[in-house]
């Protein structure tokens, strides 16, 4: 505990040079404040720098913990100082990814299992504090506590606490009003003004709270194995159970060479394969044959994304024709609905009677994408009316459907997933695993660059693998 001494210095200290500010503020999200915090200016003022990294660590038994992280960007210097003072090696969390070739979500050298205190200099909801333990914890490592110099009071303990987080704060919102009220430096005015605003922002954060909608506990697996009409969809949901992974590996490789050697490695981990056989130059007539001994082996099925989109007639040629025979060995294939149901009859008509599955493009994970709102009920619609082959859907934010929650035979699979949010230059945009199966309601995580342009793609893989199951875990308790 800090003394009440060196609590009034910190503050004092703080509102000289600025970093506390009264008046009338915009704040980013929209909503006028009397107080204005700028802790980036600490770094200007080593002294301040160097007792704001002291006083952090103090309230913390630091021998306790193996690393310290901060959370970007700038609660980095007091991290940085904290690691040099305390002599606690740090590491970084990447806040976005440029170069996917090098690309670590974690920089630093660590061992899974070694435990991270969490360093920030300021908590409101507590969101970014859980940005930067997701990749950490996915990463191997023991994240249970976060340490910050100042707590809001709107909701962030309460938050950490529940994804198992203990906060530290070292001054709250409104004890650092009061120090400044007696100290004479705010207005008697200002004062109202200020305690009013945060009294109401404690009650909207508690009332947002009181009126988010009772979780309902998630159906397992296992359960809508047995509510799935379609044996691929069945076996699907069962290899998941059984393999604790809810990780579909998008393997975009430059070969189909590549392509088998990286199902091997990461066979393990998942329970679906997802391929474009299209981009494979080497490809060769026993191209599925091999693929499928090492999903026999390794238990997961094989799905080609070939994104069907044509009618009814076309689509059953380009099906179980032409060069690669996808029918043959692919267990699920997916298509757009944009030509309308007949596209799935003709698919139906090759797949059904060798018991293959179908998923759905609901929706899109790329920037501007088209399948939205009426198009997605659609999408829908026509799962609904042909349960027998569809098995579900490639979705991205299930849980805002309307008329959620949709038939729980249904598996949902989701791309643009990551362990940092962020993009390419290209349009797609990532989600972290937990959001994307906890907060989105999927159920699969689909990784491609994520994993094969992992340093070591099995080991990447199996951080995804925990990180989606965890998730998963967390809907079903
Ligand atoms: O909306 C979509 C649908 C799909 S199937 N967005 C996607 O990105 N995909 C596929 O998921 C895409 O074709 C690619 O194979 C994979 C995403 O790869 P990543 O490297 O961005 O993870």
């Amino acid at each position: 505990m800090l003394t009440p001494l060196l609590m009034e210095s910190l503050v004092l200290n703080l509102h000289e040079i600025s970093a506390v500010k009264f008046g009338n503020f915009k704040l980013k999200s929209g909503i006028s404040s009397p107080i204005y915090l700028d802790l980036r200016l600490i770094i200007s003022y080593p002294s301040l720098l160097r007792q704001v990294s002291q006083t952090l660590i103090s309230s913390v038994s630091s021998s306790s913990f193996d690393l310290v992280c901060g959370v970007p960007y700038t609660a980095l210097p007091i991290a940085t100082c904290v690691s040099v003072t305390q002599n606690i090696p740090m590491v970084m969390r990447r806040k976005e990814i440029k170069d996917y070739g090098t690309a670590k979500a974690i920089e630093g050298d660590f061992k899974a299992g070694q435990s991270c205190l969490i360093i920030e200099d300021l908590v409101t909801s507590g969101t970014s504090v859980l940005e930067t333990a997701a990749p950490l914890r996915a990463a191997g490592l023991k994240v249970s506590d976060a340490v910050v110099l100042i707590d809001r009071e709107q909701g962030g303990r309460e938050n950490l606490e529940e994804n198992g987080i203990r906060l530290h704060s070292i001054v709250k919102l409104t004890e650092m009003v009061n120090i400044l009220r007696e100290k004479g430096k705010l207005e008697k005015d200002m004062v109202e003004v200020v305690m009013k605003f945060l009294e109401e922002n404690q009650r909207v954060a508690a009332l947002a709270k009181s009126m988010k909608p009772k979780r309902v506990k998630a159906l397992s697996f296992g359960e809508r194995a047995k509510l799935s009409k379609n044996p691929t969809g069945k076996r699907l949901f069962e290899i998941m159970a059984e393999k604790e992974s809810n990780l579909c590996l998008a393997a975009d490789v430059g070969t189909a060479a590549e392509l088998l050697e990286i199902a091997a490695k990461v066979g393990p981990e998942i329970c679906l394969l997802k391929t474009h056989v299209d981009i494979l130059p080497d490809f060769t007539p026993d191209f599925g044959s091999k693929l499928r001994m090492i999903a026999e082996k390794h238990n997961f099925l094989v799905f080609e994304d070939r994104k069907f989109a044509d009618i009814g007639n076309t689509v059953t040629m380009q099906y179980a024709g032409g060069i690669y025979h996808i029918l043959e060995w692919a267990d699920m294939v997916n298509a757009h609905i944009i030509s309308g149901p007949g596209i799935v009859d003709g698919l139906k008509l090759k797949g059904l009677p060798r018991g293959r599955g179908l998923l759905l493009l609901a929706e899109m994970s790329s920037a501007g994408n088209l399948a939205t709102g009426d198009y997605t009920a659609a999408a829908v619609r026509v799962a609904e009316d042909h349960s027998d082959f569809v098995i579900g859907f490639i979705s991205v934010n299930p849980a805002s459907w309307p008329g959620q929650p949709v038939n729980p035979s249904f598996i949902h699979a989701t791309p643009g997933v990551q362990m940092v949010t962020g993009g390419d230059a290209l349009g797609q945009k990532y989600s972290t695993p937990y959001s994307v199966i906890y907060n989105n309601g999927s159920d699969i995580i689909i990784v491609g660059r994520g994993i094969i342009k992992a340093p070591n793609p099995a080991k990447a893989a199996h951080e995804y693998r925990l990180e989606g199951w965890k998730a998963y875990m967390d809907k079903c308790t």
